[in-house]
This record gives structure tokens, C-alpha cells and sequence, in this order.
């Protein structure tokens, strides 16, 4: 008889780093696409894995910013990211800038073209910070041998374009072993949340109109009533068919996500409704967002205590400091 030989597998320490821009409140595309993977990445990692979650002011920079209020956002975000449960004793939550962003421009320019009349868009406030910052990006997961990247569908471009630059420099400079891991990208199953009020584009932190996302911080008031208020079709009954009705498969993903199912199951149960049924099980999206804040109070109280002091590049003034 043979006896299979045990195999015994060591799982090499991974380095899971991400990061979120301090340009608002972070919404439920946020959440669904990544903040939620870095919470389960967290809970999920073997005592040898390391953690990195940093808020990105740098790549803040690459737009216009009124610097009191960047600073104030910036708070903000730590304060949200404690909130949804990363623990900062288990994981590095730091700032970017205390350390001493190809599709976004074209997206950058669509919003800008949204938000004003043709003839009224300034694109000289589109700089070459956009154009280089999935260079600055890519710096920032390389410094920490990131080995996975947990981020939304719009950064998986950004990940390639960091596994190439660490390929031709680990071919470029060839040592014992190469100094750079491939990272991986890490997704979650509805990375691309859309816009409520134009299911062309993403949902985003700094898209004019604030009734085209939900905020973390969103009551179940305000929620139900951006649902209620989000564009979908006139076509009868529900379907999923993100090409053909993008508002209301949106909805589906967002429903599905909040529920912890599958998306084309969810669509079944709806097929024979309208568009006011989807809209009105926002009660489950209440109900999600009532427990989601009961933990999230747990949390922070457990660890707003243990956040450091708000200090760093910038000064108390807002100013950033002079070089
Ligand atoms: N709509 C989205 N659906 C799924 N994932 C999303 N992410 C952003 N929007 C969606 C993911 O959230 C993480 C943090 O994003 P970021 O702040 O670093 O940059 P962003 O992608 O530019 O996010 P926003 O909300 O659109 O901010 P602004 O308006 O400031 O540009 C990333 O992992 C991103 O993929």
C-alpha cells in the first residue's frame, strides 16, 4: 500500500498594504470595493503576516485642496477607519506624507466635464501629479515588499503597472533572489460600485452631486432616501444586465453585497417586482447600516483611545510645511 508522503505546506508571510485618499468621507463604493477586504484581510491573517493601511495624502495632492479642511478630512479618515474595525495594534495605520495616482486622468476629466459647461473646464487643474501618481502608488506598496493589495477595480491597472516596474528591476538588478515580491491584487466580489445618479461612472469621493453616493456616515434616513432617489430604468421588472441597465444592477450588487449573497440569486427573488420593491428593501440596507454602526461604536470606542495624536507634515494652521 502507499502511504501519500504528508506534504507539509508553509504558507510564505504576506505584506497586505492598501491605502485611501483623505478626500472625503468615504462612501459605500469604498467600503464594498475595499475597505471591507482590509477588515477581513485583517481578521484572516496568521500572527506572521504583516498589515499596512495608509491614508494616501500625497496622492491627495493631485487636486486642487483647501488645506484646512484636507487636514480636517484627514482626521476624518482615521477616525473611519478605527470606526469599521481596523485595530492599529494589529495593523500599521499610518499617514503617507508622514513618511516623507492612465485611468484616472481619463475619469478625472469626465467628472471636471460633468461639473461645468465645456468651455468652463480648466484643465490646467488636471496636473502631472495625476499623471504620475500610479508611479508614487506603486513606490509605496514596492518600499513595503507588498506581497497583496487589497483595492477596487479602478486600481488593478495600477497594480499591474507596479508588477512590471518590480519585474525589470528585479531583471535589471539581479541579486541572490529578487529584492521585489510580484504584488497580487486582492478584490472583493463587488469591487465596482456605481454612481446612484450617473451608472456610467463610478461612485466617488469627489463627484459634485453628494446624492450620487452613500457615506459611511449616512443615517438610514438619508440612505433610504438616496435609494429611493437613485436612477434606474423604465424597463419592466428586475434583471441583472450591468451593460443594458446599469442603475438598477447597481442596486442588485449593492443589495447583494449588503447581504452577503450572490447577485444573480438576489436578482431572481426580484424578477417578477419593480423598480419601488428593490428601493424599498433599502430596509435591508437600514437594518445592515443600524448594526454595521452598533459595531462600529464598539470599535471605536475600544480603539479611538489608542489613535496617536494628529500630527505630521502639516502644520496646525492646515498649511502644508515650506521646503
Ligand atoms: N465606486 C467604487 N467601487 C468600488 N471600489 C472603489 N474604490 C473607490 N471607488 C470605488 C476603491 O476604494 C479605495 C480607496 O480609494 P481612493 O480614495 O484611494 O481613490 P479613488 O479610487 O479615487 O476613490 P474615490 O472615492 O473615487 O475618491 P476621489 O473622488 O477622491 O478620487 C481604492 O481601493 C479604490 O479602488
Amino acid at each position: 500500500m502507499i502511504i501519500p508522503r504528508r506534504v507539509c505546506q508553509i504558507r510564505p508571510r504576506r505584506v497586505i498594504l492598501s491605502g485611501i485618499q483623505p478626500t472625503g468621507i468615504p462612501h459605500l463604493g469604498n467600503y464594498l470595493g475595499a475597505l471591507s477586504n482590509w477588515v477581513k484581510l485583517q481578521k484572516s491573517a496568521e500572527p506572521e503576516d504583516k498589515l499596512l493601511f495608509s491614508i494616501v495624502g500625497w496622492h491627495a495632492l493631485t487636486l486642487p485642496q483647501d488645506p484646512a479642511a484636507l487636514l480636517t478630512a484627514r482626521n476624518d479618515m482615521l477616525a473611519v477607519l478605527l470606526a469599521i474595525g481596523i485595530d492599529p495594534n494589529r495593523s500599521i495605520l499610518f499617514h503617507q506624507d508622514h513618511l516623507r495616482r492612465m485611468t484616472t486622468w481619463k475619469s478625472r476629466l469626465a467628472a471636471a466635464r460633468n461639473s461645468a459647461s465645456e468651455d468652463e473646464v480648466d484643465e490646467s487643474l488636471l496636473n502631472a501629479g495625476l499623471f504620475m501618481y500610479p508611479v508614487l502608488q506603486a513606490a509605496d506598496v514596492l518600499v513595503y515588499k507588498a506581497t497583496h493589495v487589497p483595492v477596487g477595480d479602478d486600481q488593478q491597472q495600477h497594480i499591474e503597472l507596479t508588477r512590471d516596474l518590480a519585474d525589470i528591476f528585479n531583471r535589471t538588478f539581479k541579486g541572490t533572489s529578487p529584492l521585489f515580491p510580484l504584488p497580487n491584487y486582492v478584490n472583493t466580489p463587488s469591487k465596482r460600485i456605481l454612481s446612484l445618479k450617473d451608472p456610467t461612472s463610478k461612485m466617488s469621493k469627489s463627484s459634485p452631486d453628494v446624492q450620487s453616493r452613500i457615506l459611511l456616515t449616512d443615517t438610514a434616513t438619508q440612505i433610504q432616501s438616496k435609494i429611493r432617489a437613485a436612477v434606474t430604468d423604465s424597463i419592466q421588472g428586475i434583471t441583472y444586465d450591468p451593460k443594458d441597465r446599469p442603475g438598477t444592477s447597481n442596486l442588485l450588487t449593492i443589495l447583494a453585497a449588503c447581504t452577503d449573497s450572490d447577485v444573480t440569486q438576489v436578482a431572481k427573488t426580484y424578477e417578477s417586482q419593480g423598480h419601488g420593491d428593490l428601493e424599498t428593501r433599502s430596509a435591508y440596507l437600514d437594518e445592515t447600516a443600524r448594526r454595521g454602526a452598533a459595531r462600529a461604536i464598539e470599535h471605536s470606542e475600544e480603539t479611538m483611545g489608542l489613535a496617536p495624536p494628529i500630527r505630521g507634515d502639516m502644520s496646525d494652521s492646515g498649511k502644508p510645511p515650506v521646503h
